[in-house]
């Protein structure tokens, strides 16, 4: 199913379904498929190599080039990024265990020539499988932003291990790859009033 646009209507499925947790037309797999094939000269799958989250893991639905791999878009340095090939495409972070999350903050480019390039219809899902099979919890997305690279999300708390950003359209050409330099995936930042008081 798809929209005028030809863009997948599973955000639109999630916008709906504000509250539920579970959205499984948003599962990793659909982007997967419509994100493109691995390229064997570019792993898939990458190590962290410096930063607050140096030696985690990072998978996604395909990268550029092997300077824009997807361990980059975790890696503390605004100057490096993750590139896919295509989009809808999407990108994974294991915590190495379940960790309690609240907030997740994401920059899209600094002056690259990709700068035009935005995320306009995305979301943030959580899982402690790491399946994205339709276990996955919807934590935070935007359906149409037009102007944003620089965007913090503050949600319920939710413990899980596998964080996955998935962008189903960039603006202003909906196949058009985005450009994603950093994402930090953080504690909650507050304590709900009366939390742990009983
Ligand atoms: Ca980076």
């Amino acid at each position: 199913m798809t929209s005028t646009r030809g863009i997948p209507c599973a955000p639109l499925c999630c916008a709906l379904l504000v509250g539920l947790a579970v959205c499984p037309a948003a599962n990793g797999e659909q982007a997967s498929r419509k994100g493109g094939r691995a390229d064997s000269r570019n792993a898939l799958v990458a190590t962290i190599q410096k930063g607050k989250y140096k030696g985690l893991t990072v998978r996604a639905s395909s990268n550029f080039d092997k300077e824009r791999t997807p361990d980059r878009a975790f890696d503390g340095d605004l100057s490096t990024n993750w590139l896919p090939r295509r989009c809808p495409c999407w990108i994974q972070i294991d915590l190495g265990g379940e960790k309690t999350i609240g907030k997740i903050v994401w920059n899209g480019d600094r002056g690259t020539g990709y700068s035009k390039r935005i995320p306009e219809i995305y979301r943030f899902t959580g899982s402690s499988t790491g399946k994205f099979a339709g276990e996955q919890t919807v934590l935070a997305g935007i359906d149409g932003n037009f102007r944003n690279c620089n965007v913090a999300h503050v949600f319920k708390p939710t413990k899980v291990r596998y964080v996955r950003m998935e962008i189903y359209a960039s603006y202003p050409v909906p196949r058009w790859q985005p450009n994603i330099d950093e994402i930090k995936v953080l504690p909650p930042p507050f304590q709900p009033k009366g939390q742990g008081d009983r």
